[in-house]
């Protein structure tokens, strides 16, 4: 067994039953800039716990792996140097060696796992890269979702991905991806694209009872929930579409490869934005938080 460092609260949640929601730190650490990283950071946990359920942040610190993180460890993430981001690959290295790393949302949902935890907020996850077709970067996100029994609620995939050819992965390693309350595949920073989810569902108990439904059926993988950034706060895709085809073509200029690819795109989006696609990316993972409280208050409810 690996010892799991729990936070206070999220020790005393899972000795009363109370819902958790997981959150990742590859966001705090490799998403977004400091300060604004753990203000975000924070403030998303006070939205899970406002909507009634108690967050645990993911990551490893010095070997330890750690499900939620005390206020000070948050802070000292958000400014550590050299933290490495940790994926399904090189999770286990990074426990084993002593390593400190972030954790992306392949490796959160692996914890959240093995920490007994089903449901996790995060916003947007990897998929398939433009140019994957010589690059072959496909993010490992989605083969963990095929893997791992962990509900993610996200705003659809990054819009800097190929969502046409991350949809295709999706359905073929089997992952339930369901929108929620609208017919489209959310892109993001945008509310809509122009594809279809394959599901769509309009509350939360509905999103946990499929969740459970899988679980009872001996099911392995996880569900995809795409949740639509509200409408006040998104940026339209028509104007994102040249800003974010400058910034890949800027990463192919500078050869930027491998995991450096996403932190990459969404530095140069956000410097082409003028700072506008990070208060989004604000907004839509705050929504995120709440819809995987009420799923995960509504897992605890239906027992
Ligand atoms: N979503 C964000 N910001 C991020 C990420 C997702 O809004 O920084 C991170 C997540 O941790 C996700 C990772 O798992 O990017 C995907 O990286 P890659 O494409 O290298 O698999
Ligand atoms: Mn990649």
């Amino acid at each position: 067994m690996i010892d799991i460092q729990y936070s206070a609260e999220v020790r005393a949640a899972k000795d009363a039953g109370r819902p958790i929601v997981a959150l990742e730190s590859t966001i705090i650490t490799h998403g977004m800039p400091y300060p604004q990283n753990v203000e975000v950071a924070a403030q998303v946990e006070q939205d899970i716990r406002d909507a009634g359920a108690v967050p645990a942040t993911m990551a490893v610190i010095e070997g330890k792996l750690h499900v939620g993180l005390e206020t000070e460890q948050l802070q000292w993430l958000g400014q550590a140097q050299g933290v490495a981001k940790i994926s399904r690959a090189d999770m286990a290295a990074c426990i084993s060696t002593g390593g400190t790393g972030a954790t992306t949302v392949a490796a959160t949902m692996i914890a959240a796992h093995y920490a007994g935890i089903e449901v996790f907020a995060t916003g947007g996850i990897g998929g398939v890269h433009q140019g994957a077709e010589t690059t072959f970067d496909i993010s490992a996100d989605l083969h963990e979702l095929g893997h791992t029994p962990v509900t993610v609620v996200a705003a659809g995939a990054k819009a800097i991905l190929d969502l046409a050819k991350t949809l295709e992965v999706l359905e073929t390693l089997g992952v339930p991806v369901v929108a929620y309350g609208q017919d489209e595949f959310p892109a993001f920073w945008s509310a809509k694209s122009p594809f279809a989810a394959p599901l769509r569902m309009d509350s939360a108990e509905a999103i946990a009872k499929a969740h459970s439904t899988r679980r009872t059926l001996g099911l392995p993988g996880g569900q995809l929930v795409a949740n639509p950034i509200p409408a006040a706060d998104q940026i339209p895709a028509e104007e994102l579409a040249p800003i974010i085809a400058e910034a890949q073509s800027d990463a192919d200029a500078h050869r930027i490869t491998g995991k450096a690819v996403t932190p990459y795109l969404l530095q140069r989006i956000f410097e082409k934005t003028e700072g506008r696609s990070l208060i989004a990316n604000i907004a839509l993972v705050r929504n995120n938080a709440r819809l995987a409280a009420k799923i995960a208050q509504s897992l605890v409810q239906q027992g």
